[in-house]
């Protein structure tokens, strides 16, 4: 069936190896689902419309292949991405499955695991580089404690500095032209991981020597984690000139990591979120870090991801609906009307005339705002009845 609702290549909606080739394992159980190929996933992908697959490192190439099995890999990879029309948006690296990464990575206390997480990435950023990739994320799942006597935290800071700063001139010195998208997590799958949150890596990033090729990636279910508005996290990336890459998909507050179906969990939110995307013209990839129940079969994979492109989509659709409403337009408009000029660039002049005006706190206090009525036309529109 085709629709209005129909993923489209314009649409940049794109998914990781790891999302749609999820099987199911969790803490608890095994997995639930056999293993596709990369080949596979790139088949599947293309049947549900998407536009881009992304992948870690190992995702692709096993962290024992020969050379000779890697290429072999890329070779039959990038020919699947051709015949489907699929395109390598992102790469990525894994620094978090292997025993070794057990204590960290690029902060590990053991000079030789920082030494050997460098020497991964790089690679990771040559393999994505063979496969088009233009951004490349850093997630770093074990750069946490459980015990904060093992480290000093600003000693781990200072360690992820000296990693990032390696890669960037690593990256110029190859020629890949690569954007770094750094993304944040506070917890899970160590009891406290270090940069919680989109914030803390949007200040790490001007103590950067090259700040200009490193932004955030940030993630729906990591912010919610942390009881965060993740659209408010989006915002201060977007107005930094940060918003390098994103990752879409849903969870509840409180609960362990649940990478939901987009939109599934808290769809007003979601809606904020994509408004806001759509009216600023964010123009990267839509990417869902997300996977399917463990109830599910690949027929179930299949619903879980059209669901992500097609919830974003119907979103889309209820934000030009909600730009386009005139009572929504009369009541912003409303709101507009006090919102002038407050008290201009600082001068002597401008200051002093601030400090001897007049202000009427009871007067500006006291005419209702109107948001409820704003709120219950939003709730209308995503209820469907406007
Ligand atoms: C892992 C994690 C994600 C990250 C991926 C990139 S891996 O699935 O939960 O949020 O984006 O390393
Ligand atoms: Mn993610
Ligand atoms: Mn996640």
């Amino acid at each position: 069936m085709t629709d209005k609702y129909t993923p489209r290549p314009e649409h940049r909606f794109s998914f990781g190896l790891w999302t749609v080739g999820n099987r199911g394992r969790d803490p608890f159980g095994a997995e639930v689902r056999p293993t596709l190929s990369p080949v596979e996933i790139v088949r599947l992908l293309a049947e549900v419309g998407a536009w881009g697959v992304n992948f870690h490192d190992n995702d692709l190439v096993p962290i024992d292949a020969t050379p000779q099995e890697r290429d072999r890999i890329v070779r039959e990879f990038r020919q699947a991405c051709e015949d489907h029309g699929i395109v390598v948006p992102m790469a990525t690296v894994n620094l978090f499955f292997d025993p070794v990464f057990r204590d960290g990575a690029f902060t590990s206390n053991d000079a030789r695991v920082r030494a050997y997480a460098l020497q991964k990435t790089m690679r990771a950023m040559d393999l994505g580089a063979e496969l088009g990739a233009k951004i490349f994320v850093l997630w770093g799942g074990r750069e946490g404690t459980e015990t904060d006597g093992c480290r000093r935290p600003d000693e781990a800071i200072k360690r992820l500095r000296d990693a990032v700063n390696f890669l960037c001139e690593y990256s110029l010195d190859q020629g890949y032209d690569y954007k770094f998208a750094l993304e944040a997590k506070p917890n899970e799958p160590r009891a406290d991981i270090y940069f919680p949150t989109t914030g803390a890596y949007l200040a790490f990033i001007e103590t950067l020597d090259h700040p200009e090729m490193v932004g955030v990636n940030p993630e729906v279910a990591h912010e919610t984690m942390a009881g965060l508005n993740f659209m408010h996290a989006v915002a201060q990336a977007w107005e930094a000139g940060k918003l390098f890459h994103i990752d879409l998909n849903d969870q509840l507050p409180g609960r362990y990591d649940q990478d939901f179906r987009f939109g599934s969990a808290n769809p007003k939110a979601a809606f904020w979120l994509v408004k806001f995307l759509e009216d600023v013209g964010y123009a990267g990839p839509r990417h869902f870090d997300a996977h399917a129940y463990r109830t599910e079969d690949y027929e179930g994979v299949k619903d879980f991801a059209r669901g992500c492109m097609r919830t974003y989509l119907i979103l889309k659709e209820k934000a030009e609906r909600w730009n386009a409403d005139p009572e929504i337009q009369a009541l912003l408009a409303e709101i507009k009307e006090t919102d002038g000029e407050a008290f201009g660039k600082f001068s002597k002049e401008t200051a002093s005339a601030l400090l001897a005006r007049q202000f009427d706190r009871a007067a500006l206090a006291s005419k209702g705002l109107k948001y409820e009525r704003l709120d219950q036309l939003t709730m209308e529109i995503l209820l469907g009845v406007r």
